[in-house]
């Protein structure tokens, strides 16, 4: 399937402009202090900067223009040399503009800080190599989602002194609330509570495309533990979040907070498009940087419903029903309900699309093809009720069947069917085991499109040339995630070995030698966009929390900052770790949920085999 609407807008660039937020007091003014390129980019051996799993893979990309073999040395934290080899030359590569060779030291497996690797007079920042690599980031990649909890404290015994601040948006002045949101004008005549939630990124909009897909990611990174026997790392009192404590595990805890506030924005019975949901709501008008939440004094308005949003709203409910069952059955039952009046609202107004050009206050999240959302609802309703409308609706559809399920791109939040597959392919239900071993096979087949990219660069990264836009670490992520399930199907370690090295590409193994987590890694970004952790322009404000994922290389540089400082970049390279460039360095929902998943995926030290299937396949 070619790019859709959120992988490359011929027609969005000028608007995004226009309306992006660096608006800093009514004018577009660069942010100061342009950071340098990174540091790490002054050595040619890039590897994950944190480390490497003991029985993982463990590679490294050198730059080099030497087009014969290379040795490469290991040396432990004394200096001695632990061991060897010769690199594999990999010429030019398209994505980087570089020229590299590849070593490979995966057949090392002992355990220790401080390691270095040397090629061609080059070294390697140092690094770890340990069973406990990704213990820290599982719970910081997490976190996240409770820092950018909306209509709540952050308080500082969970978060520490410099992250706490007051709720954002309860009413208080100057903020005008999420308490009583009026719809735009023309779209409704009354206010709705909206409260709650996640704010989608550096700004303080809200929206029901984005986060249905987040809480997805966030429940099923929690379903997919559960079925491998390893959940006990995500349950109750791992996390740090308010409702420790309370018997249901944090990580559901943590996804019902968005999802208790995508159900406020269904439309309420009675209105006309009850049962839709509101496609978001968000400022009137874009907000200098920095505004911490609770300083917002914009209005805050409701966008008109749009089949997408109820679509997202469906699926990520019919998911909650079936999760969050065992741990709260009225929670499950409520979520049912409300995914059922979804679905129905969405078949009734098919084709209520969100326009693209809907961007001022907010991101428009446009999508003009929502068949692959009414799979995506499909399957979820199917799999939490195994009803035969729902089978129905899922077998009815094209996305069923289509190769393009799973795009070169990638899934994203205007690219949905992929998700359907994969809980199609994972969670039991009544399709015939024909049927359930041809979706089984999509994913391994999406997972082996992606190993045989890595394996075409120099830099093992699972996305094509030309797929560096918009959030393009969240894609890689995302890729990862098939990649994993792909391994869970087949038990087949080769797909373990590309979900790792997708980490190290987002840790350091990349065009840059840029780790994009930041708190992880000698050269992290820490300056992303974000209208509270904008240490960058007001240096009483901190830096990004650890494990907040930066967006990433975004070849169509859409931002004043990229374009000024970027001209000319190699897709790979086209980032840079500055608070003004929102279109390569900020965060958001759905970037940082597929790092969590997999952050928790590598973080659990792994059994022996395959993995066994609840439905006895
Ligand atoms: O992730 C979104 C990307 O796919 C789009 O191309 C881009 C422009 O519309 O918007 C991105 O999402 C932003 C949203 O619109 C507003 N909040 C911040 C999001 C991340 O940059």
């Amino acid at each position: 399937m070619p790019p859709t609407s959120r992988l490359r807008h011929p027609g969005r660039l000028a608007a995004t402009l226009l309306t992006g937020s660096l608006l800093v007091g009514g004018l577009l003014t660069p942010s100061p202090a342009a950071a340098a390129p990174s540091a790490a980019a002054t050595t040619a051996v890039r590897v994950n900067q944190v480390g490497y799993l003991p029985d993982g893979p463990k590679r490294a990309t050198v730059v080099t223009t030497a087009t014969q073999p290379l040795t490469w040395r290991l040396r432990d934290a004394s200096g001695k040399v632990v061991a060897s080899g010769a690199t594999v030359p990999r010429g030019a590569d398209t994505p980087s503009g570089q020229s590299v060779q590849v070593a490979d030291f995966s057949s090392y497996r002992r355990s220790g800080s401080g390691y270095v690797l040397a090629v061609d007079g080059s070294s390697s920042v140092p690094f770890d190599i340990r069973a406990n690599l990704y213990d820290a980031l599982r719970s910081d990649a997490m976190a996240f989602f409770h820092h950018q909890r909306s209509g709540t404290p952050i308080d500082a015994s969970l978060v520490g002194s410099a992250y706490a601040r007051p709720a954002g948006h309860l009413g208080v002045a100057p903020n005008k609330g999420d308490t009583s949101v009026p719809c735009q004008a023309t779209v409704c005549d009354y206010t709705r509570d909206v409260r709650g939630g996640w704010y989608d990124a550096g700004d303080h909009g809200k929206y029901v495309v984005n986060g249905g897909l987040s809480t997805w990611l966030v429940v099923n990174s929690f379903e997919r533990a559960k079925r491998a026997g390893k959940d006990a790392a995500l349950g109750d009192s791992t996390l740090r979040v308010p409702e420790r404590g309370n018997g249901v595990p944090d990580v559901l805890d943590e996804a019902r907070w968005e999802l208790d506030f995508l159900m406020r924005m269904q439309v309420p019975e009675g209105k006309p498009y009850a049962g839709m949901a509101f496609h978001k709501i968000h400022d009137a008008a874009w907000t200098g940087m920095p505004t911490r939440p609770e300083q917002d004094a914009q209005p805050r308005e409701l966008h008109r419903p749009s089949t997408a949003a109820t679509l997202n709203l469906a699926a990520a409910a019919a998911q909650c029903a079936r999760v969050f069952r065992p741990y709260d059955a009225a929670f499950a039952e409520r979520c049912l309900s409300v995914a059922r009046r979804a679905w129905t609202a969405a078949r009734a107004n098919p084709a209520l699309y969100a326009p693209d050009s809907d961007s001022t206050g907010g991101g428009a999240y446009g999508d003009t093809n929502v068949t692959d959302e009414f799979y995506w609802a499909a399957a979820e309703l199917y799999t939490a009720t195994g009803e035969s409308g729902y089978r129905d609706a899922v077998t009815g559809s094209s996305w069923h069947t289509s190769p393009t399920a799973f795009s070169a791109y990638g899934f994203g939040w205007a690219d949905t069917a992929a998700l359907g597959r994969l809980t199609l392919a994972t969670v039991p239900h009544g399709l015939p085991a024909a049927d359930r071993d041809r979706v089984r096979a999509s994913v391994t087949a999406a997972a082996d499109g992606y190993l045989s990219r890595m394996a075409a660069q120099g830099y093992a990264v699972p996305v094509p040339a030309d797929g560096y836009f918009w959030g393009s670490n969240g894609e890689v992520a995302n890729d990862a995630i098939v990649l994993a399930v792909a391994g869970e199907l087949t038990g087949d370690k080769r797909y373990r070995t590309g979900a790792l090295e997708a980490m190290d590409y987002l840790l350091g193994r990349n065009a840059l030698g840029q780790s994009y987590i930041t708190g992880y890694g000698e050269a992290a970004s820490r300056n992303q966009h974000h209208r509270f952790w904008a240490h960058q322009l007001d240096a009483s404000l901190p830096h990004p929390p650890a494990g907040s994922l930066a967006g990433g290389p975004n070849s169509a540089l859409q931002d004043p900052v990229a374009q000024e400082k970027l001209a000319g970049c190699a897709p790979a390279a086209c980032y840079i770790d500055d608070i003004g460039s929102y279109s390569t360095n900020e965060v958001a929902v759905n970037w940082n949920a597929p790092l969590a998943w997999l952050a928790a995926y590598a973080a659990e030290r792994p059994s022996t085999g395959r993995q066994p299937w609840t439905d006895g396949s």
